[in-house]
């Protein structure tokens, strides 16, 4: 998915504005520092460095430069904490009904720059005269006029909990900021940049005599150094945005140089990918079964070997895959019926039994849960084999007459070694007529059958694999299954 990060130029510039308030630095902004894969992201670089100063006062005289004017400033001197520069400074006083102001005269800003300064509040609660302001309204506002003072517009105001702001107003009490000297820097508005701009810094709102007081000194008003353009680490010249898009996480740096080529600024930004999430995995249903994958289609009566690719945007808003492969478990119940029992061939570890009676509306036997199932009514039966969480269930098998294993003596005969390695004994306790061995496999293939007219010890040698045999031993009419197992 390709997405494209745009916004007008002039809500860049405001955004810049209010994201670096206290900067005017060069410096590079990205309309996203996370994208998607393959995504593109839009880089605007702004600012620039002074050129020429078109005004400045560092209150260190006496005297205000011809035009300006102050208000509310008792004197300029180093009245409460020393100011970066260690000299004097203007320090406001709310003596009285006077609003304190330092106003500029008009000067030509035409072609735009920066007005820097440094600003203190007092601390809130400090001795005269240096307690500060403390009410959302009692900041310091940065203003223009374009009408020689007849009216003023914001650029900026320094609310005392901190935000650059306009003015809110009200006189809610919060935590106060700006009791540090710090060094500020405001590129001039577009609005504001005439030929006869005036500048001053105003406090409309305070407490009264001697409280929320602050300090204000080295202003500097610049225009911006002329000729310059804008270069960019991947290759794009003299512009002031580029949009690229982001494949892998992505270091971009913007080159401020001037008409000879050299640089006189630089900023770096991070572009960084959010990975996709892309996955693969194998589930096991039982055959015919339905399964719904991650994006919610379904497939039904599952048969064969399914995959299936999910795609969905992830939490990230990015293109993500499931790739799923779904595999049919195939259970086949069987079972082989000699006499009146009856023998599941499925064997396995985890297979587990059921049988069932069919002329009973295929209820199940209780307690029939053997591999081998010797009825104690004649009837129908069927069996249920669970492997693997998959079931099935088989035809059924009629038993007419049952054999009466109950009446014959069959504690008296032992078959031994069970496990065997091959050879085993089936000591029948004493002789015995009309004898029948059968020997039947884990798959139902008879590997032995073999009669005897009279018999007392009988030795088998069992040839095949490993594993289970089921050993059919008939005395006359009674019979009697062994499960022996070899190893
Ligand atoms: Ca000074
Ligand atoms: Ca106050
Ligand atoms: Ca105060």
């Amino acid at each position: 998915m390709m997405r494209l990060f745009l916004i007008p130029i002039g809500l860049f510039i405001l955004a810049h504005f209010s994201a670096n308030a206290q900067s005017c630095q060069f410096q590079i902004m990205p309309t996203s520092s996370a994208v998607c894969m393959g995504d593109t992201v839009c880089i605007g670089a702004s600012g620039n460095v002074s050129g020429s100063t078109i005004q400045q006062f560092d209150f260190n005289t006496g005297t205000v430069p011809t035009g300006w004017s102050i208000s509310g400033g008792g004197s300029f001197g180093q009245l409460c904490s020393s100011s970066p520069t260690g000299t004097d400074y203007y320090w406001s006083s709310t003596a009285g009904t006077i609003t304190p102001i330092v106003e500029t005269n008009p000067m030509d800003v035409s072609s735009g720059g920066i007005i820097q300064f440094d600003l203190v509040f007092g601390l809130q609660g400090g001795a005269s005269p240096c307690e500060g302001p403390d009410n959302w309204d009692e900041g310091v506002s940065l203003q223009f006029s374009l009408d020689n003072g007849a009216t003023w517009v914001d650029i900026v105001y320094f609310n005392p909990l901190g935000t650059f702001s306009t003015n809110p107003g009200g006189t809610v009490s919060g935590p106060t900021a700006f009791t540090s000297w710090g060094t500020y820097c405001f590129p001039i508005p577009p609005f504001a940049q005439t030929t006869a701009t005036k500048f001053r810094w105003i406090q409309n709102v305070s407490s009264g005599t001697n409280f929320d007081n602050w300090g204000l000194d080295e202003i500097s008003i610049s225009d911006y150094l002329t000729g310059t353009s804008v270069n960019w680490s991947n290759g794009t010249t003299s512009t002031s945005s580029i949009c690229i898009p982001i494949i892998s996480d992505t270091t971009i740096t913007a080159y401020l140089i001037n008409s000879l080529g050299d640089t006189l600024s630089q900023d770096q930004t991070v572009i960084n990918v959010l990975n996709p999430y892309s996955s693969s995995d194998t589930v096991m249903v039982c055959e015919g079964d339905d399964y719904t994958f991650a994006d919610g289609s379904t497939e039904t009566n599952i048969i064969v070997e399914t995959t299936y690719t999910s795609a969905f945007q992830n939490i990230n808003g990015c293109d993500s895959t499931i790739t799923t492969t779904v595999i049919p478990i195939s259970v086949q119940a069987s079972a082989t019926q000699t006499d009146s029992t009856i023998t599941a061939t499925n064997t396995g570890s985890g297979t587990t039994y059921q049988w069932l009676n069919c002329g009973n509306n295929f209820q199940v036997v209780s307690g029939e849960t053997g591999q081998v199932f010797a009825p104690a009514q004649p009837g129908s039966y069927a069996l249920v084999v669970i492997e693997n969480g998959c079931s099935d269930t088989s035809s059924c098998f009629t038993i007419t007459n049952l054999v009466n294993v109950k009446e014959f003596d069959w504690a008296s005969i032992s078959i031994y070694p069970n496990p065997t390695m091959h050879q085993f004994v089936i000591d029948l306790g004493s002789f015995r007529s009309n004898v029948n061995v059968r020997i039947v496999d884990a798959v139902g293939s008879i590997v032995l059958n073999k009669h005897f007219d009279k018999a007392d010890v009988i030795n088998i040698e069992l040839e095949g694999n490993t594993g289970l045999y089921f050993v059919e031993l008939s005395v006359s009419e009674h019979r009697s299954v062994y499960v022996l197992s070899k190893e």
